[in-house]
């Protein structure tokens, strides 16, 4: 397969017939086209099977097949015929290996046996999955403490998995859970605890058929959410107002359409003027939304001094809330003049979106990773939060906070207990339940874990899914971390760079993934898995196992603890026989599941309460609570600005069309035009010249950061972009050699990966060659 560079610009709606296109093109580049046809046929079909793509949700009613593009390349992607087997570990040694992209190893195929790495030859070789247990546990029983071990979990891992995962790490001793949520809506988590007293969103599905309004704020649904097109087009077709933030014109935003209709648009202009699209300064968010309240705050005095019709609802507030007096304080405090100058936007912009948020009865906001992954994400937050109270969008059919999860099972990993932060409630109901001592101490989230293998504090690294090595921020030193373990393992599907990034040991564990039959001792078995609407369902995989040696999640974990701790404190071995066993442990352990085995045979599964949307308020005071952050004076870290540095530009890091996370399935980007490439930087023409460059040309890029250390990446295409003047934009993961491991969020630890300062140079290198694959 060769790869020719190009850019163009993107005509074509997003989520039509060029998404189809596109899917029908790598049906038939696969191998096993007509299985994979077939497994589609039952994605997302009651009692069939869960898309691994996102965590995107369905009408629990609508019964209908709905795939997408990305669904159909996620599953495309593991039904593979290729296959990555200890022939191919023999021809490649581990350096060899390491000299490949990204996307080329992935490329190669499933992984089929248990491997160890051989440090002699530099090779990974063969082992028994027995061996292979009893060597994870002989480095975790030889460490000093249990607080010396690292559990990372992504969130593809269903309940079962992570239940077990997590019962097994706590047994063992430590809350240590490093898990792909730290970097990705932790914020999102902390931010509506302290404010609705529950950190998930408080919307279902049907909820969107009901709305005035909805946000759609740092997203980017055409590429990452492709499913939420539908409901956002149809949302605009009945009159109701979509608005997006969003500082690039997301071309699959804009446009969005299905085969039937004819392309909608998403625009500021005359047709259809229910939508809006505004593009505010990067972390410019916090002050668009204290903009917005200071509109409605100024409304509501006008209303109050006329007798007019009230702008806040009054009765919520008085009812439902605490904190408004010193809300309303804060919002007079804070000058029109920072808030334009934050946000990045004019001020009659955000005048236009307070009024139009402020005609609607019923919002609703969505949220991802543009609002998450910044140093002040969590006031960003809970702004957004205040400003849904002043009118009582929280609680009442079509409205409501919705940010918007990534992976198939992030949320129901933590509802599950992967949390290095654990309420007392659920500790207390393990120790309950299994009788044994469990940790307390807080343990370490992702960040912490990198620097705990920094100063070798951590000896063992166990991955449950996921490419810690990659999808981490500041890659040469969490690399070196990574390489300091005593002991590295992985529990994976496919090869990707974190394997390669070896401990003194290091095992590659390869499972059965999503789309496949899981046969264990009382038959085939089904896993479940909670969605952003906080829907729990059942998933059966479909297609025969790429090898006969894979195991399952929850028989690996199963098989490490095992070897570990023997029967305590469970019979592992006995609870996989029958994953329904692990069901009833659920059910007796985390609240909400009681009856979980029987819940599960309602078609489309079961909703889990969420008692802010019945407007029960679990937060300290038994009432939502206004927060009253002040504004950041300046988004710039204050050391940077005094060491006199200036960034010439502002990055942020983010998603091609052609990927999943650290998984690239291609190297187009149809969307934003990128055909053939990764390397590349959007940044505004003006820009380009007056940094004295020109597009097309090569650059470095070199972040700034307190500690002075040189952080680079080689060889990036600049392309002309319809992006606001001084921001830029590139592809994850290429670029996070440049996040520092230590610019992370207040509270949050999230890598601040969509606010990096650099500055550009002419490159030193040419451009690395992109890789043939095969
Ligand atoms: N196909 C596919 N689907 C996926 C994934 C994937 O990689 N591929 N990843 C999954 C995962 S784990 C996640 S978390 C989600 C991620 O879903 P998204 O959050 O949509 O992913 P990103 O590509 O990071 O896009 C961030 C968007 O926010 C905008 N943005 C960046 N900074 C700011 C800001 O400061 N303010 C505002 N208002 N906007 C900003 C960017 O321009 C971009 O449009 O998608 C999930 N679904
Ligand atoms: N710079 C920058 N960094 C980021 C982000 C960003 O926007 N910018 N986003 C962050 C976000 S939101 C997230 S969620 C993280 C993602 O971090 P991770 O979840 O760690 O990364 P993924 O790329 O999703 O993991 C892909 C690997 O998972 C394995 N895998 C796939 N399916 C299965 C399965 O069914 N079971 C098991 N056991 N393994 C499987 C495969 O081996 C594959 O190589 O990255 C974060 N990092
Ligand atoms: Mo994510």
């Amino acid at each position: 397969m060769s790869h020719k560079e190009q850019i163009k610009q993107y005509k074509g709606p997003a989520g039509g017939w060029g998404a189809l296109k596109a899917v029908t093109k790598s049906w038939w580049g696969s191998e096993n086209a007509v299985k994979n046809i077939r497994t589609m046929l039952k994605t997302n079909q009651n009692g069939g099977f869960d898309c691994p793509g996102c965590a995107w949700g369905e009408s629990p009613e609508s019964g209908k097949v709905n795939f997408c593009e990305n669904g159909a390349k996620a599953v495309n992607w593991e039904a593979t015929n290729r296959f990555v087997d200890p022939e191919f570990f023999a021809n490649h040694s581990v350096s060899s290996l390491l000299n490949q992209t990204d996307y080329w190893l992935e490329y190669q195929g499933r992984i089929t046996h248990p491997m160890k790495y051989d440090a002699s030859s530099d090779h990974y070789v063969p082992i028994e999955w027995n061996e292979a247990f009893e060597l994870v546990a002989k480095h975790l029983k030889q460490l000093e403490s249990p607080h010396q071990a690292e559990f990372y979990t992504s969130g593809r891992a269903s309940n079962e998995a992570a239940f077990l995962y997590q019962l097994f790490v706590r047994a063992f001793g430590t809350n240590n859970f490093p898990d792909c949520s730290n970097m990705c809506h932790e914020a999102s988590a902390i931010g509506m605890k302290d404010t609705i007293g529950v950190g998930k969103g408080t919307v279902i599905f049907d909820d969107f058929e009901k709305a005035d309004a909805i946000f759609v704020i740092g997203q980017n649904p055409g590429t990452n959410h492709p499913r939420m097109l539908e409901p956002l087009r149809e949302a605009v077709k009945r009159g109701a107002q979509v608005i997006c933030l969003n500082p690039l014109k997301e071309r699959g935003l804009e446009r969005f359409q299905n085969p039937q209709v004819p392309i909608e648009m998403l625009s500021n202009g005359s047709k259809p003027t229910n939508t809006a699209y505004l593009r505010p300064a990067l972390g410019g968010d916090m002050a668009v939304f204290r903009g917005i309240a200071k509109f409605l705050l100024q409304w509501e005095r006008e209303a109050l001094a006329s007798n007019g019709k009230a702008v806040f609802d009054r009765e919520f507030i008085s009812q439902h809330t605490t904190g408004i007096d010193e809300y309303l304080a804060e919002i007079d405090a804070t000058s029109w003049e920072h808030i334009a100058d934050q946000s990045g936007l004019e001020l009659s912009e955000i005048e236009m979106v307070a009024s139009m948020y402020r005609r609607s009865e019923r919002v609703i906001m969505c949220w991802a990773m543009g609002l998450t992954q910044h140093r002040h994400s969590v006031q960003t937050i809970k702004e957004v939060a205040n400003v849904q109270m002043l009118r009582g969008n929280v609680g009442k059919p079509g409205a409501g906070l919705s940010p918007v999860r990534g992976h198939s099972n992030v949320q129901g990993d933590r509802t599950m207990g992967i949390d290095e932060k654990p309420s007392a409630q659920l500790l207390d109901s393990i120790e309950r339940q299994f009788n044994f001592k469990v940790p307390r101490e807080v343990g370490h989230n992702t960040v912490q874990a990198i620097m705990a293998m920094e100063q070798k504090q951590s000896r063992v690294f166990i991955g449950l899914g996921g490419n810690f090595a990659q999808a981490t921020p500041d890659t040469e030193r969490t690399h070196q971390a990574m390489k300091n373990c005593d002991l590295t393992v992985h529990i994976s599907t496919k090869l990707n760079r974190s394997h390669l990034v070896t401990g003194k040991d290091a095992l590659i564990l390869p499972c059965l993934g999503r789309t496949e039959i899981d046969t264990q001792a009382n038959g085939p078995q089904g896993v479940t898995v909670e969605d952003t609407f906080s829907m729990v369902h059942i998933s059966y995989g479909q297609l025969k196992p790429r090898s006969e040696q894979l195991r399952s999640e929850p028989a690996i974990i199963a098989g490490i603890a095992n070897a570990t701790l023997g029967h305590h404190p469970i019979d592992w071995n006995w609870v996989i026989e029958d994953y329904s066993r692990i069901r009833n442990l659920i059910a007796d352990t985390i609240p909400g599941f009681k009856g979980f085995n029987e819940k599960l045979e309602q078609p489309g599964g079961f909703h889990l309460v969420n008692p802010a949307a019945e407007r029960k308020w679990n937060t300290v005071s038994g009432k939502a609570q206004f927060s009253s952050s002040e504004l950041p004076k300046q988004l710039i870290s204050e050391a940077l600005l005094e060491s006199g540095n200036k960034p010439d530009l502002i990055l942020q890091t983010m998603r091609s069309h052609d990927q999943y996370n650290t998984t690239l399935y291609g190297l187009n980007d149809r969307y934003r035009g990128v055909f053939g490439m990764r390397e590349v930087l959007f940044i505004n023409e003006a820009d380009i010249l007056k940094l004295g460059f020109k597009p097309g040309d090569k650059v470095d890029m070199v972040s700034l950061w307190e500690d002075g250390v040189e952080r680079k990446v080689k060889g990036f295409t600049l392309v002309a972009y319809d992006i606001p003047k001084g921001q830029a934009a590139a592809y994850y993961p290429e670029t996070n050699p440049l996040v520092p491991l230590d610019s992370y969020g207040e509270r949050t630890f999230t890598p601040t990966s969509k606010f990096i300062a650099i500055k550009l140079k002419k490159s030193t290198s040419d451009a690395i060659p992109l890789s043939e694959v095969e």
